[in-house]
């Protein structure tokens, strides 16, 4: 049986990192995409010749030729431009928007078949607008930030009660911006949730809510660090795993921007939600019941990334 595909859309600091971590994985042949001549092929070639020392065979090989992404299996979009200090994810929306509708189309055309996970910002917009263009199944489209939020909320978390990062789930909801929502009753140390931890003096509700901040302003933290970009090895980390649950029908449940179409009271628009993600792409979203105070703040999220959907609407009048 033939390797699956994945087509990496944009080959710059995630979707090298993507590249690497799909051939260190084994999950398939590669095949990085960019309009920058050179990039893809030289970042493909590049970690091809790290093989020989990492044992594995996929083959990985760098394009500007939307035809070289035939039949793809699995999509992963980057392409577009990062944050720089200063910036928030909103500023990017008008020059990504172009770039949505040019991947759309390339997608369409070429790899109709695929699962497509988006990550380019500001991603629920951006999701939205690449289904859209694409005009693939709303399953088989879906954004990559919960995972990353998530991730990051874990560690934060592991780190304060110095126990391992295995044991600790969390949740983060709603639009990946400054307005998403971890979620504190749904998040755990092995089962115990975090409002219990507070009451058994593992942390103060003081540091819980700095840990809940940090997550918000984590994308910030780190352009704040590297002053010419934003984070890469976590974000295709997360990438991955969603690719990784759709290639092999794992029915993980991460959270994830996912079309919903009346779960959590949203209708007819992607934000990030518990998802189950397998071999028929989005097989699920969770609906979850929310307190009122959390349903407040995730509408409050979901009503920032309508915000978003109808600026685009204004650039691109196709989306109204
Ligand atoms: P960067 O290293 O700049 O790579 C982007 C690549 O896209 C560059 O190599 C460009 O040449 C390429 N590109 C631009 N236009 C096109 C086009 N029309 N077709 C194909 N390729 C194109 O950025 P990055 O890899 O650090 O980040 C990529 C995107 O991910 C940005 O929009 C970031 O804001 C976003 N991002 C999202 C998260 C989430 O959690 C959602 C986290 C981190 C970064």
């Amino acid at each position: 049986m033939a390797r699956p595909k994945i087509a990496l859309i944009g080959a710059g600091n995630i979707g090298g990192t993507l590249a690497h971590l799909a051939a260190l994985k084994e999950l398939g042949d590669v095949v990085l995409f960019d309009i920058a001549e050179g990039l893809p092929e030289g970042k493909a070639l590049d970690i091809a010749e790290s093989g020989p020392s990492e044992g594995f065979d996929a083959s990985l090989r760098g394009t500007q030729d939307y035809a070289d992404i035939a039949g793809a299996d699995v999509c992963i979009v980057t392409a577009g431009v990062a944050r720089k200090p200063g910036m928030s994810r909103d500023d990017l929306l008008g020059i990504n928007l172009k770039v949505m509708k040019s991947v759309g189309e390339g997608i369409r055309d070429n790899a109709p078949d695929a699962f497509v996970i988006c990550i380019t910002n500001p991603l629920d917009a951006m999701v939205w607008a690449l289904q859209k263009f694409s005009g693939l199944p709303t399953n088989k489209v879906c954004g990559m930030a919960g995972v990353l939020d998530s991730a990051r909320f874990r560690h934060f978390l592991a780190e304060e009660f110095d126990v391992s990062m295995k044991d600790v789930t969390a949740f983060v909801l709603g639009g990946h911006g400054d307005t998403m929502v971890p979620s504190v009753r749904y998040s755990t140390v092995a089962g115990i949730p975090l409002p219990d931890l507070v009451k058994m003096g593992w942390t103060t509700q003081e540091k819980l809510d700095a840990i809940l901040q940090r997550t918000r302003d984590g994308g910030a933290e780190i352009v704040g660090l590297l002053k010419t970009g934003s984070a890469f090895y976590a974000p295709a980390t997360s990438g991955i795993e969603m690719a990784e649950a759709y290639l092999k029908d794992q029915k993980r449940v991460l959270p994830c921007a996912a079309y919903c179409d009346g779960e959590l009271g949203v209708k007819d628009m992607y934000v990030g939600v518990p998802t189950v993600i397998g071999a028929n792409g989005i097989e699920r979203v969770v609906d979850i019941a929310l307190t009122k105070e959390e349903q407040e703040m995730f509408d409050n999220s979901v009503n920032a990334v309508k915000g978003l959907m109808d600026a685009c609407k204004g650039i691109d009048g196709s989306l109204a």
